[in-house]
């Protein structure tokens, strides 16, 4: 018994030295930031995002390590959204759409046709007007580590639309935001705010008419298979967002913290690349597919921005004031 003891307490201080490297090599390995994000691998949004992570590891010597989840795996985007809220999930790439269910601010960033062209868009997110919206996330705790591009967006049906008047009534998929559905509403349409992987089979069913997106979602999603009418109304510009947790950020030196958000500004001219070269592929392989394409007349977008006039009148003063100062960027 006694020798039992002491071959015991040997062993004990044998692995003892053993056991405390071991937890202190864990607590010295990488520091691990999970990313949700809706889309497949190889689409050119996360794409930039695995060129983010690439650049944040080679720049913190690999003592951050940025995992990316893509096709949902963490779940749909506004699930996603709260768990970063709350800490749980450390970052997320999801729409400004998406996003501005929990910050407001960030509608000023996804009016109708509020943007004259990509560029535009991208001087008013680089400049002083997007470093503001940023910095209104903390307040909701969430830190907006960058902005990615994500084309314009346009309606998608079962049926033909060629007019502004054809949506009337029509019942339209749109991102579960409130700015959206007011857009949706303004049109006369119906709105129904669905999360994005319902999309398909919604359609499918024929629980909604159509939906809107761009020319990438729309070839990714499959969605050209149950509504092959799209037609090019442009009707907004909406960003993507990388957010990331303010429970999680205030963890970090202010070094670490400069290092990933340089990190994903620096992805952004590669993911804007893709996107670019996507977007003409995606487009060249519906129209293959055979869906029907209805080009719109400058007379018809015209009449597309008017009917937006009623949804503009209804938003707070602080956001027109953003929207006007996005305007006169130049
Ligand atoms: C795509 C965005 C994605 C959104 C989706 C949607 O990249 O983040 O989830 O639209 O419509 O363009 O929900």
């Amino acid at each position: 018994m006694k020798k039992g003891l002491t071959a015991f307490l040997i062993g004990l201080f044998a692995i003892f030295p053993f056991t405390v490297f071991l937890s202190s090599k864990a607590s010295a390995g990488p520091m691990v930031m999970r990313v949700g994000e809706t889309h497949a691998q190889d689409y050119p949004t996360t794409k930039g995002l695995y060129e983010f992570a690439r650049l944040v590891k080679e720049r913190s010597n690999g003592r951050i390590v940025i995992e990316i989840y893509h096709s949902k795996q963490l779940g749909e985007e506004r699930a996603v959204i709260e768990q970063v809220q709350l800490g749980a999930v450390e970052m997320t790439r999801v729409s400004v759409s998406a996003a501005s269910a929990y910050v407001r601010d960030l509608d000023a960033l996804q009016l109708p046709y509020l943007y004259r062209n990509s560029d535009h868009m991208w001087k008013v997110l680089n400049g002083p007007i997007g470093a503001e919206i940023l910095k209104k996330l903390e307040a909701s705790n969430f830190i907006g580590t960058g902005w990615f591009e994500a084309g314009s967006r346009n309606f998608y049906t079962k049926r033909q639309v060629k007019t502004v008047s054809d949506l009337k009534g029509m019942k339209i998929r749109v991102q579960q935001a409130p700015l959206m559905v007011g857009m949706i509403e303004a049109l006369g349409a119906v709105a129904a705010p669905l999360p994005f992987g319902e999309v398909y089979s919604a359609l499918k069913t024929g629980v909604i008419d159509g939906a809107e997106n761009n020319w990438p979602s729309y070839l990714s999603t499959s969605h050209y298979e149950v509504a092959k009418y799209f037609i090019v109304d442009e009707h907004t510009r909406v960003p993507e967002i990388t957010l990331g947790s303010k429970k999680v950020f205030d963890k970090l030196s202010k070094e670490d913290r400069a290092l990933i958000i340089k990190a994903h500004q620096d992805a952004v001219p590669y993911q804007i690349k893709l996107w670019n070269d996507f977007e003409k592929v995606a487009e060249k392989a519906v129209r293959e597919k055979g869906s029907v394409i209805t080009e719109v007349s400058p007379a018809e977008k015209k009449k597309f921005m008017d009917a937006m006039k009623p949804l503009y009148d209804k938003q707070p003063a602080e956001i027109l004031a953003v929207a006007k100062k996005i305007r006169e960027v130049k």
